[in-house]
């Protein structure tokens, strides 16, 4: 399939790389964008060897959020009947392979939602971070009111949240919104390195180990203990928990069948 908005490629055979690109625009999030990364997204996931997937943006931005020109003249009746955001916004949710984000520049309103959704954030030093939709008389609607205090608590996210101040990598990564800061050069490195470990690994496991941590959003302690523990079981079952304490065992590396 062609894309006119992202730029699709494999690595190694082994990792998906989605970058987003409507340069000049700072890869505003539009509809035909977002059915484009709904669409690569669903492509990689369905695809056998593909066992971690990445998506990037320009060195300038990640996204400067979703099109404000798109978004201008909607109404209230626009948005509610066609179901603005949740229509192509919610796709990311429902890949079941780790997903990077790996982020340069502005990542701002929906740009910083998006990043947000992918399992975690790598960010390049000059990565900056913001939901300013409070300056446009809006608030975010692509779920920033609420991973965002999930992932850096409530002050700094009603800080952002009511200021429209951005954040830049390196208190990002203080305040626990990215897993890693990098210099920009080596950002594209980095995730591909992220990625092509985690393609190695068992494929149900890591698919587990993603399930598992996003229960932990989705419920109680003792709930998300407990479906830990049954998913944790359950690979008891697989071919590659035999191989990867064989491997440990006998002081090899482990060659997963990712059955
Ligand atoms: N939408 C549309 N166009 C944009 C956007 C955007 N979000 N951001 C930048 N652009 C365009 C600019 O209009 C400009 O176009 P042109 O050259 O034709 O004038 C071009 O990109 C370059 O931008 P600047 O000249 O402004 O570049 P600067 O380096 O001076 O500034 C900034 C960069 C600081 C990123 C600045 O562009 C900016 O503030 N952008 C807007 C950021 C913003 O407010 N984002 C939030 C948008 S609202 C939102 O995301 C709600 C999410 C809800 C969920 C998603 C629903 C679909």
């Amino acid at each position: 399939m062609s894309y006119a908005m992202i730029e699709v490629r494999t690595e190694a055979e082994k990792v998906g790389i989605i970058t987003l690109n409507r340069p000049k625009q700072l890869n505003a999030l539009n509809d035909q964008l977002m059915n484009e990364l709904g669409a690569a997204l669903q492509a990689f996931d369905a695809d056998e060897r593909i066992g971690c997937i990445i998506v990037t943006g320009s060195e300038k931005a990640f996204a400067a959020g979703a099109d404000i020109s798109a978004m201008a003249k909607y109404s209230f009746a626009d948005v509610y009947k066609g179901d603005f955001i949740s229509r192509n916004w919610e796709t990311i949710r429902s890949i079941r392979k780790p997903v990077i984000a790996a982020v340069s520049g502005f990542a701002l309103g929906g740009g910083c939602e998006l990043a947000m959704m992918c399992d975690f954030i790598i960010a390049a030093d000059n990565a900056k971070f913001g939901q300013p939709e409070i300056k446009l008389g809006v608030i975010p609607g692509a779920g920033g009111t609420q991973r965002l205090p999930r992932a850096v608590g409530k002050a700094k996210a009603m800080d952002m949240a009511l200021t429209g101040r951005m954040m830049d990598a390196e208190e990002a990564e203080r305040a626990g919104l990215v897993s890693r800061v990098v210099p920009l050069g080596k950002l594209q490195d980095e995730a591909l390195g992220a990625a092509l470990t985690i393609s190695d690994f068992s494929r149900v496991a890591v698919m587990a180990a993603k399930e598992s941590v996003n229960r932990a959003f989705e419920s109680g302690l003792s709930d998300g203990v407990m479906f830990e523990r049954r998913l944790f079981h359950a690979l008891f079952a697989t071919e590659d928990q035999k191989e990867g304490m064989d491997a440990f065992l006998n002081k090899r590396k482990a060659v997963f069948t990712h059955r």
